[in-house]
């Protein structure tokens, strides 16, 4: 029982409405198994429908098509990108989808400009209510306007992020008053306390951070956060892995996954993250698969729609990054042979997912569907509505249940090893994984 009980790990709660979970229990009470499935697919249409639209602000050169680049897991130079260091000269503003999942689109907004035009013609000349949230960029200290834009936002109810960018030239411009072993070169000078006689990064970061917030305070933001960031490794450095979790906290949980899955994972907490969302969706895909066309499957005691599984195994790879095209594209980013990062791979890549794959996987979980059905029905009650009520989903139901959570778990740990292997022999290793 320890390996199937391992799995079963404390069930988060659907992120669906109260209403639609006393539809689907209402119709599994009636016996209605096919009502419940058409339910749970219309649900999971409406996530997969969810938009996200982020708007990024602030004077021209301050650094937002980079950041927009960066945010896409683009290079400045690729199809796609952004043009960067273009003078902006109009009010219009520009939508970059991201290139791995059209849901989530970054929007180039121009910043407000001229000191006449106010946060609240610019919000409204700008589209306010199209955007999940803004992210005001300034690559030295932020202005007045920036202020006043910020607390408009806020007044209208959105969450806004100041950002400083450009943060490796701030180092490198400390640096070069350092010699080689990090002692302060400048003869006759006093080593003070936001300058050290030792070149140290993290209190330069903390003065120039506390720089721009003392300074947000003086133009009227109660308690301002500031986000120092670079393009170059953007979610690996500084306070990039603070900022995307921050993003991530703040966002409604219907909007956690959209934002998520086209995320590149550059930490263990980005993975964890994706997977515990992900893991939320399995019990509605599984009653799904056992809906309207659900098929006796050859041999084994059971009716499931296999072409459901397959469309979610899938999208657990993509959103895992197995895929050949992005396992391609991590491989030229970290400079190994793409077959080194396949070799720590043990579950088929998204373009190797097939029927009869799934055929295979689905009878391996019968297997633990027979001989665990007491157990899943204590952890998540609506697996106990089904089987309660419907003797045709007893097997089926649990049995898709268990393949789809395993496969989860199992594309989760690969994901893991091929960062790890990625990341093998670099500097980012010891911060993303120690
Ligand atoms: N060193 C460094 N340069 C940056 C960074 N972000 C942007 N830049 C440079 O700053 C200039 C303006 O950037 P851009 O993204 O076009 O700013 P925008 O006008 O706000 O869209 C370009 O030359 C970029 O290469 C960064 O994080 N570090
Ligand atoms: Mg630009």
């Amino acid at each position: 029982m320890a390996s199937a009980e391992a799995h079963l790990e404390v069930e988060a709660l659907p992120p669906i409405s109260e209403g639609d979970m006393n539809e689907i229990r209402a119709a599994l009470e009636k016996g209605d198994l096919r009502a419940a499935a058409t339910k749970a697919q219309e649900i999971l249409a409406n996530e997969e429908q969810i938009q996200l639209h982020i708007a990024v602000t602030g004077e021209s050169g301050s650094g937002k098509s980079s950041f927009i680049n960066a945010m896409r897991g683009l290079q400045d130079h690729e199809e796609g990108a952004a043009e960067i260091g273009v003078m902006e000269t109009t009010m219009e503003c520009s939508p970059y989808p991201h290139p791995q999942d059209s849901h989530v689109t970054f929007w180039d907004l121009p910043g407000i400009g001229t000191p006449d035009f106010t946060p609240d013609t610019y919000l409204k000349e700008v589209q306010f209510d199209r955007y999940d949230f803004f992210i005001i960029i300034s690559s030295s200290r932020f202005t007045y306007n920036d202020a006043t834009l910020a607390e408009e936002i806020q007044a209208r109810g959105k969450h806004f992020y100041f950002v400083r960018s450009k943060v490796d030239q701030d180092m490198s411009n400390e640096r070069r008053l350092y010699d080689e072993e990090g002692v302060l070169k400048a003869k006759g000078k006093q080593a003070t306390e936001i300058r050290p006689q030792r070149y140290d990064e993290m209190a330069l970061l903390a003065s120039i951070r506390q720089d721009c917030e003392r300074n947000l305070a003086r133009l009227g933001i109660r308690s301002p956060q500031v986000f120092l960031v670079c393009r170059d490794d953007f979610s690996m450095k500084y306070d990039g892995p603070r900022l995307l979790q921050t993003f991530l906290d703040d966002l409604p949980s219907e909007k956690k996954l959209s934002f998520l899955r086209p995320l590149a994972i550059t930490s263990k907490e980005v993975l964890r993250q994706k997977k515990k969302e992900l893991m939320k969706y399995v019990w509605l895909k599984s009653l799904t698969s056992c809906g309207a066309s659900a098929v006796p499957i050859p041999g084994l005691s059971t009716s499931v729609d296999i072409a459901i599984l397959v469309t979610s195994l899938k999208e657990y790879c993509r959103t895992f990054g197995l895929a050949e095209e992005s396992l391609q594209k991590l491989a030229e980013q970290v400079n190994k042979p793409v077959e080194e990062l396949k070799a720590v791979i043990k579950t088929p890549l998204d373009h190797e997912i097939t029927k009869d794959v799934v055929i295979k996987l689905l009878t391996k979980s019968i297997g633990s569907a027979v001989q665990y059905p007491l157990l899943v029905l204590k952890v998540i009650p609506v697996v106990g509505w089904v089987i309660g009520s419907l003797a045709s989903a007893a097997i089926s139901f649990p049995s898709t249940f268990f393949l789809l959570r395993n496969f989860l778990s199992d594309a989760a740990a690969d994901a893991e090893r091929v960062l790890q292997k990625a990341l093998e022999g670099t500097t980012q290793k010891s911060h993303l994984w120690s």
